[in-house]
């Protein structure tokens, strides 16, 4: 599939997805939801790919859903049709792990997809923001509800109340991402961070990625109970064998991915 609004380039084990919608800085519209989903799925079913980074510009990681597309779209619409949400949680459906890299705006929907990633690197003008109040609406790709679990519902409220964005700092500071980088070293970090993934073993990745995320949708006694299946898991594995086998020699592990 040829792509517009996106660019899509493989780096040896890492896929690198670039939103490249430069004079929207990045809008979010169908189009470029439908390449980005098409792009992550072949990512994801790829086997020589074993992590995927998503980033934006220097400027926007993505300034939010395209607004000139849904300024007039009526409820029946959004609801009948599905439009606008219909293509926003493929992103959920990817196995291996997919890192987001932001500088500049991560506003609305493009707050949104980033926390849909499973970690966040900012660079240091990084902004974050759920401005849908100003619009007229509110946050409809999991704003309100990710957003209190990544920085609690205090922050939460103050955000998608106020409009008001917040800097890579307190973004650090709450919990929103996981490290904050100069601007010149983001996609370098990014892609570093994602090459230590790729060293590992995939399904062990993988397992690891279910298992954390299944702490946001169950209990703790499940969500453990879970996490020890998996564990045990682990050890009908080759990888299991050789990590800790390489471990013992004192060298290397050389994951097959079995
Ligand atoms: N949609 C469409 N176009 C946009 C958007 C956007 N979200 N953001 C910026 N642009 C366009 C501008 O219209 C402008 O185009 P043009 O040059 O043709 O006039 C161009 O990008 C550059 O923007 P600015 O001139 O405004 O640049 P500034 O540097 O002055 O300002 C800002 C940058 C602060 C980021 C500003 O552009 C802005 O406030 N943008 C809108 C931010 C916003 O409100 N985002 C939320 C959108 S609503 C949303 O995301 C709902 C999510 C629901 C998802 C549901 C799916 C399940």
């Amino acid at each position: 599939m040829e792509f517009e609004c996106i660019i899509l380039e493989i780096k040896e084990k890492v896929g690198l997805i670039t939103l490249h919608r430069p004079k929207a800085l990045n809008a979010l519209n169908d189009q470029l939801m439908n390449e980005l989903g098409s792009a992550l799925k072949s990512l994801d079913s790829n086997e020589a790919i074993q992590c995927i980074v998503i980033t934006g510009s220097e400027k926007a990681f993505a300034a939010g859903a395209d607004i000139a597309a849904m300024a007039n779209y009526s409820f029946m619409d959004t609801y009948k049709g599905d439009y606008i949400t219909r293509n926003w949680e493929t992103i959920r459906q990817i196995r291996k792990p997919v890192i987001a890299a932001v500088a500049g705006y991560a506003l609305g929907g493009g707050c949104e997809l980033a926390m849909m990633c499973d970690f966040i690197i900012a660079a240091e003008n990084a902004k974050f923001g759920q401005p849908e109040i100003k619009l007229g609406t509110l946050p409809g790709a999991g704003g309100t509800q990710r957003l209190p679990r990544a920085i609690s519902k205090s922050k939460a409220m103050d955000m998608c109340l106020t409009a008001r964005m917040m800097d890579a700092a307190e973004a650090e500071r709450a919990g929103l991402v996981s490290r904050v980088v100069p601007q010149e070293m983001l996609l370098e970090e990014a892609m570093a961070a994602a090459s230590t993934i790729a060293s590992m073993s995939l399904p062990i990745v993988m397992m690891i990625k279910e298992s954390v995320n299944r702490a946001y949708e169950t209990t703790l006694s499940e969500g453990v109970h879970f996490e020890r299946r998996l564990f045990q898991a682990s050890f009908g594995t080759e990888d299991q064998k050789e990590g800790m086998a390489a471990f013992l020699e004192k060298r290397s592990a050389v994951f097959k991915n079995q």
